[in-house]
């Protein structure tokens, strides 16, 4: 039985600890330097049926990482490249899963573990963190995984105990289309979220009507252009469900914004940005601009 590492103890990152351990699967937490010398307090999950539970995990800092097996990344999506690069012991066998949100890091995280099995993946479990160590699990979602290298393909087994775990997870040999497709729908809620300071569900109110068909137009055409093959009808239907599904949520970018950290504007809408080329995308730039200006950077 393989123990799973998580490294970013954020909302996703102590949810997928909590669902781990409590179907008896070792967790360990890589924790970062601000823990050091503390001693490491127990952590709660809220389940979903609202019940508080105590997660057993081990503490580990970067210099242990040789005693890392698997690895799972749930930090920001700024901080992957420096976490990562603190982990040198690293076995070479250990695969690294990247959960983190937005894209556009994967090509710096191969040339730095050349040798280890590298996995994307996309997970659409709701999370919030009502403490430093007490999360609450607020959506049962989806875990996709998928090789980002050849030597990632002999870990496809690593979905089994994911799947008990997490109720759902699957092994995808398009997880670049399915990383985009979740890239999407952040490009939309996000930014527009954070930066009318509203919940995603306001989004449906007709004040936002004009904006969203707006907005939603010019990722749908910077996704079709990175190959996307779904419909600009089918990609809005799905975009409306999941703000309903989420409707009493604030996105992660509100959150950041709102608690004076710094957002993932880059690695979601900066990312479109760069691949947009000649396509016009004037909302998408606006809301970068803004998002930048409003988080001091
Ligand atoms: O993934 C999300 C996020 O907030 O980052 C959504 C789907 C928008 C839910 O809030």
């Amino acid at each position: 039985m393989t123990e799973w590492t998580i490294m970013g103890a954020g909302a996703v990152g102590c949810v997928l600890a909590g669902l781990l351990s409590r179907r008896g699967e070792p967790v360990s937490l890589l924790l970062s330097e601000r823990h050091r010398g503390h001693l490491h307090p127990s952590l709660e999950l809220i389940t979903l049926s609202g019940q508080h539970e105590l997660v057993h995990t081990r503490p580990l800092f970067a210099e242990q990482a040789a005693a890392v097996t698997t690895l799972l990344v749930t930090t920001k999506a700024y901080q992957v490249i420096g976490a990562l690069s603190a982990l040198r012991s690293l076995p070479a066998a250990t695969p690294i899963i990247l959960l983190h949100n937005g894209m556009g890091l994967l090509d710096e995280v191969l040339a730095h573990f050349p040798h280890n099995p590298v996995l994307a993946g996309v997970s659409s479990h709701g999370a919030l963190k009502e403490g430093d160590w007490l999360v609450r699990h607020t959506g049962k979602g989806e875990t996709w995984l998928g090789p980002a290298n050849e030597a990632a393909r002999a870990c496809a087994g690593l979905v089994e105990p994911l799947a008990r775990a997490l109720g759902h997870a699957g092994w995808s040999e398009d997880i670049l289309g399915l990383q985009h497709r979740k890239l999407a729908i952040n490009a939309v809620i996000n930014p527009l979220t954070a930066s009318h300071d509203i919940r995603n569900g306001q989004l449906l109110e007709p004040r936002f009507a004009a904006v969203l068909e707006q907005l939603s137009e010019e990722v749908h055409r910077v996704m079709a252009r990175l190959g996307q093959q779904e419909s600009l009808a089918r990609f809005r239907r799905r975009l409306r469900s999941v703000i309903e599904l989420t409707a009493t949520n604030y996105s992660s970018m509100h959150q950041d914004l709102h608690h004076g950290r710094r957002t993932e504007i880059d690695q979601i809408t900066g990312y479109l940005l760069g691949r947009a080329g000649e396509l016009p995308v004037p909302v998408c730039r606006q809301l970068y601009q803004d998002i930048r200006r409003r988080q001091g950077r």
